[in-house]
């Protein structure tokens, strides 16, 4: 009895501060039960259940605080971070981002921090659910080999970033360490059909984007806030082709989107849809009828919102340069009927997924598997070649070569193309303006220079185009192109 009324007391002193947080964006119930002590765990200790991105833990489904028990272990290891690239990174559980953890208000939270003996760094956790110094970094220091453990009350309920704090910050979560803890109302929160878990990061490796190879971290761009890569969990591709998010149409979607930095701020945008809800700053206020939300860096949200008619939404940030430049693009795939009185108009593919229409890059990552291992052919050239073609140039030159007649030039049988692979290679890596003649037909037109293409890549799309719709063959190699490019005056992107 007189533990409940600890509780109460609690409950009515956090109450105090809060009507003016509740009345100032008028939601219904926002406010209500944002902070409180709901007493001492009560019933056997729960082992909590953690998941991998995209992955949600289920509902928590309690009516009563518990202790609950949380195992994470950092396992420091080398993943792709794109197609063909590979990256050292420092994860909580294996994933970027970690384990996702779910709890509910009032839970006690025993927190078991591991680090694999194999590790070379030491690592700690700071939770931003936690009310405390630190918020556990300075109890959860661990050394390769060692576990540390604190427990802490999970007091204010809303989506909550956690992240390493051991020296040099930056660096641990620059390289991958961070994820999100939810900490639901005691009511938990409304059923929806999806819940799924996204979190943007920023990463800088001393190579230029997409160049081959384990890429080591680059701490001049990290002080300089020059990321190479702008990834949504983190990698390039985590969440397109066959690992896009999927749904039906007339479902609820529920995201959890955090935002690790170390660096940006994101400006979260699922494009051709509207999000019904967002719990801005993960706070609990809502908003209605969003169209992006900004998610600060060590920061989250949470966004709801119904899919109506089928087809590839993909998630940005909108700092637009980051989604198709820096691989911050992810697809939510929604399949069902049309709802043409909603959206009569075709699939966007091809012009907003560029390279990330198809299935997915495994080509372009067989290419460069071989070509680092001297056994690279004309047909894996060109599998990879089709690949980005569809990307980077179908959206002028069509998916068959055709052209448009008159504003675009055909590559499909083109004389001015077989004539030349030399002037080719340079006309991709430096565009192509003025008069140009092709089968006969004028064209006057401009092309931009396509110089953000590596030279594997602007290799493997010449091969293709060369061996394509009646084009008369060959094989334009790596070096061809480093050569070309090292006797204009136009660098790869990334080179300074
Ligand atoms: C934004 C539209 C656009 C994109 C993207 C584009 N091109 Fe072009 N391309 C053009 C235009 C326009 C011309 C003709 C320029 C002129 O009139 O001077 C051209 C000319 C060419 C030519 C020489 C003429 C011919 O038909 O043989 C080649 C080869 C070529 N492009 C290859 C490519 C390749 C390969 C890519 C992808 C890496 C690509 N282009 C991407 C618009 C584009
Ligand atoms: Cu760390």
């Amino acid at each position: 009895m007189i533990k409940t009324a600890c509780a109460m007391l609690a409950v009515a002193t956090a109450l105090v501060s809060a009507p003016m947080t509740a009345g100032a964006a008028g939601n219904d119930k926002a406010g209500a039960k944002s902070a409180g002590d709901f007493g001492p765990p009560q019933g056997a200790p729960i082992q909590a259940v953690l998941t991998s991105p995209p992955n949600v833990p289920p509902p928590v489904n309690r009516k009563y605080p518990a202790k609950v028990i949380v195992n994470l272990e950092v396992i420091e290891k080398e993943m792709p971070i794109s197609e063909g690239v590979t990256y050292t990174f420092w994860t909580f559980g294996g994933t970027v981002p970690g384990s996702f953890i779910r709890v509910r208000q009032g839970d006690t939270v025993e927190f078991h921090l591991k680090n694999h003996p194999a590790n070379k760094m030491p690592h700690n956790i700071d939770l931003h659910g936690v009310t405390g110094p630190g918020g556990g970094a300075a109890s959860s220091f661990t050394a390769p080999g060692h576990e540390s453990q604190f427990s802490f009350k999970a007091l204010n309920e809303g989506i909550y970033v956690y992240h390493c704090a051991t020296a040099p910050v930056g660096m641990h979560i620059g390289n991958g360490m961070y994820g999100l803890i939810l900490v639901e109302p005691p009511e938990g929160l409304p059923a929806v059909d999806h819940e799924y878990y996204v979190m943007q990061g920023d990463f800088y490796t001393t190579g230029k984007y997409r160049e081959k190879g384990l890429q080591p971290f680059d701490m001049e761009k990290a002080i300089d806030e020059k990321p190479t890569y702008v990834l949504f969990n983190g990698a390039e591709g985590a969440l397109t082709g066959d690992k896009a998010l999927k749904a039906k149409t007339n479902e609820k979607i529920r995201l959890f989107v955090g935002n690790g930095g170390p660096n940006l701020v994101s400006s979260f945008h699922v494009i051709g849809a509207i999000f019904d809800k967002v719990r801005f700053e993960g706070g609990t206020n809502f908003q209605k009828n969003v169209q992006t939300t900004l998610i600060p860096a060590g920061g989250a949200a949470v966004v709801e919102y119904t899919t109506k008619v089928p087809g590839s939404f993909v998630m940005v940030d909108h700092s637009i340069f980051r989604a198709f430049n820096k691989g911050a693009l992810a697809i939510i795939k929604v399949d069902g009927a049309e709802n043409k009185a909603i959206y009569s108009g075709k699939e966007v593919d091809a012009v907003y997924l560029g390279d990330r229409a198809g299935p997915n890059l495994a080509a372009v990552t067989k290419a460069t598997a071989n070509a680092a291992s001297g056994t690279l052919t004309l047909q894996d050239q060109v599998l990879a070649g089709k690949a980005l073609f569809e990307g980077t140039c179908s959206v002028c030159h069509q998916s068959n070569g055709a052209g448009l007649p008159g504003v675009f030039p055909p590559l499909a049988k083109s004389d001015y193309l077989n004539a030349d692979h030399q002037r080719a290679i340079k006309v991709v890596l430096q565009g192509l303006n003025g008069k140009v003649t092709v089968n006969g037909n004028e064209f006057n037109s401009v092309m931009p220079p396509m110089n953000q293409l590596n030279d594997d890549e602007v290799a493997n799309i010449l091969t293709y185009v060369l061996n394509s719709w009646d084009n008369k063959g060959g094989q334009i190699k790596s070096d061809d192109v480093k050569a070309i490019r090292a006797k204009t005056t136009v660098k790869a992107s990334g080179e300074h």
